[in-house]
C-alpha cells in the first residue's frame, strides 16, 4: 500500500514536471562532416620555406596555408575552422579553463589554427634555441607583442582574448612565420585535421547556421538543422579558382 502511494506521488511529480517544461532533451546534438576541396590541386602545392637566415632554424619546413588530404576521394582539406555561427540565441557559456599550447618549434607555429574560447588562457612555449618575438595582429582585442628569447617548453607566457574575431599571428624575427587565432564567445567549433573531418559536439536540438573559414579560401555558410539522437551530417566544399 505504502509502496503503490510512493510510486504514485512520483509518477504525479514526473508528469508535472514534463507538463511544465522542466525536463527537456539532453544537450547531446552532433554536427559532423568534411570540408572538400574541388579543383586543381597543383595550384595549392606547399611550398618549402627558406630558413637558411636563422642557423638555428634547421628543420625544413613548408608552407601551411593551404594543406590537401589527397589520399581520400574526395580531397579534403586540413585547418578548416567550423563554428556556430547563428542559433545559440543569448546563451553564455564559461570559458574553457585548460589553457591552449602554442608552441614555436622548428621555427614554425605548433599548431597552425589557434581556436579558442573567449578569456580562454593560451599559453605560449619557445621549443627553440633562438630568439622569437611573438606579435598578434588583432582589431578589436588588444595587439600583443612580445620576445621569448629563451627555449622555454614548460612556463612560457600566458595571454586571454576578449573578443569574437580572427587575426593573425606573425613573428618579427621570423618573416616567414604565421598562424591564426579564432576566438570564439561559445564552445562549438572545431579544426580539420589531416583526415579534413569535424564534428561539433553537445549541441542542444535546434537550428543553427554554421560557418566554415579558411584562411586562404574564405568562408561558407549552411543552415543545419540539429535533432536529438542523430548526427547531423553537413561536408562543406571550396572551389576555388
Ligand atoms: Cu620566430
Amino acid at each position: 500500500m505504502q509502496k503503490t502511494f510512493r510510486y504514485g506521488v512520483l509518477c504525479a511529480f514526473a508528469a508535472t514536471l514534463g507538463l511544465a517544461g522542466v525536463v527537456r532533451a539532453a544537450d547531446d546534438g552532433v554536427i559532423k562532416g568534411k570540408v572538400i576541396f574541388k579543383g586543381d590541386t597543383d595550384k595549392f602545392k606547399r611550398s618549402p620555406i627558406d630558413t637558411s637566415k636563422d642557423a638555428n632554424c634547421k628543420k625544413p619546413i613548408g608552407s601551411w596555408d593551404v594543406i590537401l588530404n589527397k589520399k581520400t576521394d574526395p580531397i579534403t582539406i586540413k585547418n578548416v575552422v567550423v563554428s556556430i555561427k547563428e542559433g545559440l540565441g543569448d546563451k553564455k557559456f564559461p570559458p574553457k579553463t585548460e589553457p591552449f599550447k602554442l608552441t614555436q618549434k622548428d621555427c614554425q607555429y605548433d599548431p597552425h589554427i589557434i581556436a579558442v574560447m573567449e578569456d580562454q588562457p593560451v599559453k605560449i612555449l619557445n621549443g627553440d634555441d633562438t630568439n622569437h618575438n611573438i606579435h598578434f595582429l588583432p582589431k578589436k582585442n588588444t595587439e600583443e607583442n612580445f620576445s621569448q628569447p629563451q627555449k622555454d617548453e614548460v612556463t612560457g607566457k600566458e595571454l586571454k582574448f576578449k573578443l569574437e574575431e580572427p587575426f593573425k599571428v606573425k613573428c618579427d624575427v621570423h618573416p616567414w612565420m604565421g598562424a591564426h587565432v579564432l576566438v570564439f564567445t561559445h564552445p562549438y567549433f572545431a579544426v580539420t585535421g589531416d583526415d579534413g573531418t569535424f564534428e561539433l559536439k553537445g549541441l542542444p536540438p535546434g537550428k543553427y547556421v554554421v560557418e566554415a573559414w579558411h584562411e586562404k579560401f574564405g568562408t561558407m555558410k549552411a543552415d543545419v538543422e540539429v535533432a536529438a539522437g542523430k548526427p547531423a551530417e553537413k561536408d562543406f566544399t571550396f572551389e576555388p579558382k
